[in-house]
């Protein structure tokens, strides 16, 4: 890792490139995946590098999906396993989702690096070794999925896509969260609920929602009546414009 001072005043933003980069080393992330977080960076740089209103009210509602939900996933994909493994088993653990690995650039040997990744943080039961399914209209690798995770599931999270999956679960009937940084994208505009935030803060913010709600379904039905997807995309880009004005 390279030597980066706590007082950098961008410490936080360079250390999650040291995350991805270390991943990249490790055969977790592929170089597609650096482009990708340098244009959710760029998102984030929009949004003032925190965690808003509108964020935190779709991860309730994103929390609230979980328990409501029979049978949920978590797709990992190599840049959600380079920067957040430890949050991605917490939410499993806590939620009762499964995990399950699904990349747009598969290989064997990736799948088997970021399951391993992940079960050093704990992870039981990685699924997406040994697909058995495939997700109807979708003709990326990453339609592959497992009958008993992915494609069985009721409710899928799905951080940091490009879209085309997002929609062909939308088909098949089930719910969809996504976390992406761009509130433009397809699959932000697909998904039942999208968090627009940094995935390693939206996924400990999940969390958080999820022990809250876990035995108050009222709350959670409150959590889901206050979030309208368009609604809540609109207030984020109203936030970007606004941060845009302040720095021109
Ligand atoms: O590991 P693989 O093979 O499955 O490949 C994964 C990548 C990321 C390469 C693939 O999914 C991809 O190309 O994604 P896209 O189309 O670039 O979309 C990624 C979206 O996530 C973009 O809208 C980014 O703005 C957003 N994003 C990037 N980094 C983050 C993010 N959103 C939240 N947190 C981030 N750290």
């Amino acid at each position: 890792m390279s030597d980066i001072p706590k007082t950098h005043p961008r410490y936080a933003s360079l250390m999650l490139r040291e995350r991805l980069v270390e991943g990249f080393n490790e055969g977790l992330v592929v170089p597609q995946g650096l482009i990708a977080h340098g244009r959710g960076e760029m998102f984030y740089y929009l949004l003032g590098e925190r965690t808003t209103k509108d964020a935190r009210v779709a991860a309730k509602a994103a929390a609230a999906l979980l328990l409501e939900a029979k049978r949920s996933v978590i797709s990992v994909n190599g840049n959600v396993a380079a920067l957040c493994p430890k949050a991605v088993v917490e939410l499993a653990e806590v939620s009762g989702a499964r995990i399950e690995v699904g990349l747009f650039h598969r290989s064997d040997q990736r799948v088997s690096k970021i399951a391993a990744a992940l079960e050093r943080h704990g992870a039981k039961d990685v699924l997406g070794f040994l697909p058995d399914a495939k997700i109807p209209g979708l003709d990326s690798m990453r339609g592959l999925c497992s009958t008993e995770g992915i494609f069985q599931a009721d409710v899928v999270l799905v951080p940091l896509e490009d879209g085309d999956r997002a929609e062909a679960l939308a088909r098949m009937g089930k719910r969809t969260i996504a976390v992406d940084l761009n509130p433009l994208s397809r699959t932000s505009k697909a998904a039942t609920v999208t968090i627009v935030d940094e995935v390693t803060k939206a996924l400990p913010e999940i969390s958080r929602h999820v022990e809250d709600f876990r035995d108050d379904p009222d709350a959670r039905k409150l959590a889901l009546s206050k979030y309208d997807r368009d609604e809540n995309l609109a207030q984020v880009m109203a936030s970007m414009m606004r941060n845009l004005d302040r720095k021109g």
